[in-house]
């Protein structure tokens, strides 16, 4: 293990289930120490006797003091989560035993874990990669069906995997380079060029794929920002109550009740959507304080992963709808285009009046008719089965910023080569790529920065 870090042969100890009363609690031990500590605290067996992998009912003792009577589980190195020794001791749920089994542990040797150690232990006995380790945090703290799916793949080396191509193909690339440099006495192009641009080209195609997934993967980890935007009076609040089930926002007849922004959180299919009530947008206002609510309206469908158009079919005509298209696809936005109080109008009539533009959805926010439809179409449009899919995808802050900066480095390559800089440069810039690249994975990394990343998991993982 890293010497460099202090601390690391201790023997450490944490509650790894929620404190707090429960049925049971588990308190975990590893490192060189933890079978002979939990031994001196369960006189019914000899602990140290026993093969890995096995599981002891007995009385956990300090001195004569009986403190519960526990399972123990044994698993020696390498084969447990940190690779160290680990022995957990699930006693009952009780914050009192808790404490006295951990003070028992400390009082023969221990010392209290800090968050993430038994984690950054994993780490670094090469467990798992940092990247793995980084998607445990992610797992504990997902709290959706697609959070939990992407950090299951990441903890199983999905990203580590694909990371782990890109690195090939760089190694390739920089030894052709500098099979290159071996023979510039010669003067001969030695690395083809054309393979070397075709090397580079599909590593920056790979780190563009990556950096566009973050984007869903942010999405996954923090729900979808989605802003519903239409004219006053479309029935956008009547849309926000009826999606919550719940009168969260005021409705009425009168155009232009909303005035601020209100925000609430729903969870459809196992996705978390942030949804965002707007002032209706019109163009021209008098009113002061309404007009404060429209700019803001536009700033919310500006940031928005994704816009909800809602508008009042008996209203709007297939025009005034191309013309909103328009400047949707303006701002880039991921939207849907949603007719709303077809109970006032007849369905075949309203899907007549919009036949000439696809993708038009129907609804009543007031009767929720259609409101499974939208839902559904709210999900498609996000996750475009990206999720269920094998693709990678980049959830981690860390990550995408050091693959920015692989891409970077990678366009440095492919424009020096297209002004002809010579091999040693350009093999200077591969350097840096997968340095980067090695960051991610925690090839090449500092104490603070490990530091750093493990301290935000919390104790006991
Ligand atoms: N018939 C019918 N009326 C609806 C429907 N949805 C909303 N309304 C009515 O339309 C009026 C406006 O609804 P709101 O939800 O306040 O509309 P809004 O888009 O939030 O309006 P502003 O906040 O003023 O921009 C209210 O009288 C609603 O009852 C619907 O599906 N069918
Ligand atoms: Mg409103």
């Amino acid at each position: 293990m890293n010497s460099r870090l202090t601390g690391w042969d201790d023997t450490i100890v944490a509650l790894a289930t929620p404190p707090g009363v429960g049925a049971l609690g588990i308190i975990r031990l590893s490192g060189s120490k933890a079978v002979s500590i939990v031994d001196n605290l369960f006189p019914s067996k000899s602990l140290q006797a026993q093969p890995s992998h096995t599981l002891h009912v007995g009385y956990l003792k300090n001195g004569e003091q009986a403190i519960d009577e526990v399972v123990v589980s044994l698993y020696r190195t390498p084969r447990s989560y940190t690779g160290e020794d680990i022995v957990e001791i699930s006693c009952h749920g009780s914050p009192f035993i808790h404490q006295q089994v951990i003070a028992a542990c400390i009082d023969k040797g221990a010392r209290l874990a800090k968050p993430g150690e038994f984690t950054q232990r994993a780490f670094l006995n090469g467990k798992l990669d940092l990247t793995q380790a980084e998607a445990v945090a992610d797992l504990i703290a997902s709290n959706t069906e697609a959070s939990h799916k992407t950090a299951l793949r990441n903890i199983r080396g999905g990203f580590s995997h694909s990371l782990k191509e890109l690195r090939e193909q760089l190694i390739r690339f920089s030894a052709l380079i500098e099979l290159e440099l071996d023979f510039s006495q010669e003067d001969v192009e030695f690395a083809d060029r054309t393979q070397l641009r075709t090397l580079v080209g599909s590593a920056l195609h790979q780190t563009a794929q990556l950096l566009e997934s973050f984007k869903l993967g942010n999405v996954i980890k923090n729900g979808v920002s989605t802003a519903i935007i239409g004219q006053p009076n479309a029935g956008k609040s009547t849309l926000l109550n009826a999606l919550l089930n719940e009168d969260r926002a005021i409705v009425s007849d009168i155009p232009g009740t909303t005035r601020d922004t209100i925000e609430e959180i729903i969870n459809i299919d196992g996705v978390l959507f942030r949804l965002i009530d707007t002032a209706g947008i019109r163009a021209h206002t008098v009113d002061v304080s309404e007009s404060a609510g429209i700019a803001k309206s536009r700033q919310k469908m500006e940031q928005a992963d994704l816009v909800v158009y809602l508008f009042d079919a008996n209203e709007l005509d297939i025009e005034d709808l191309k013309a909103v298209e328009r400047e949707l696809k303006g701002l880039g936005a991921i939207y849907l285009l949603v007719a709303n109080k077809i109970d006032a109008i007849d369905e075949t009539a309203a899907r007549r009046k919009f036949e000439r533009l696809g993708g038009i959805l129907f609804i009543s926010a007031k009767s929720g008719l259609h409101l499974e439809v939208l839902k559904g179409r709210m999900v498609d449009v996000v996750l475009q089965d990206k999720v269920a899919s094998e693709n990678v995808i980049v959830t981690n802050a860390r990550h995408y910023h050091a693959l920015q900066e692989v891409h970077q480095s990678l366009k440095d390559v492919a424009e020096g080569m297209e002004h002809g800089l010579p091999g040693d440069l350009l093999s200077l810039d591969i350097r840096c790529c997968l340095q980067y690249l090695g960051e991610i994975t925690g090839e090449v990394t500092n104490d603070d920065q490990l530091d750093y990343i493990f301290s935000k998991f919390c104790i006991g993982k």
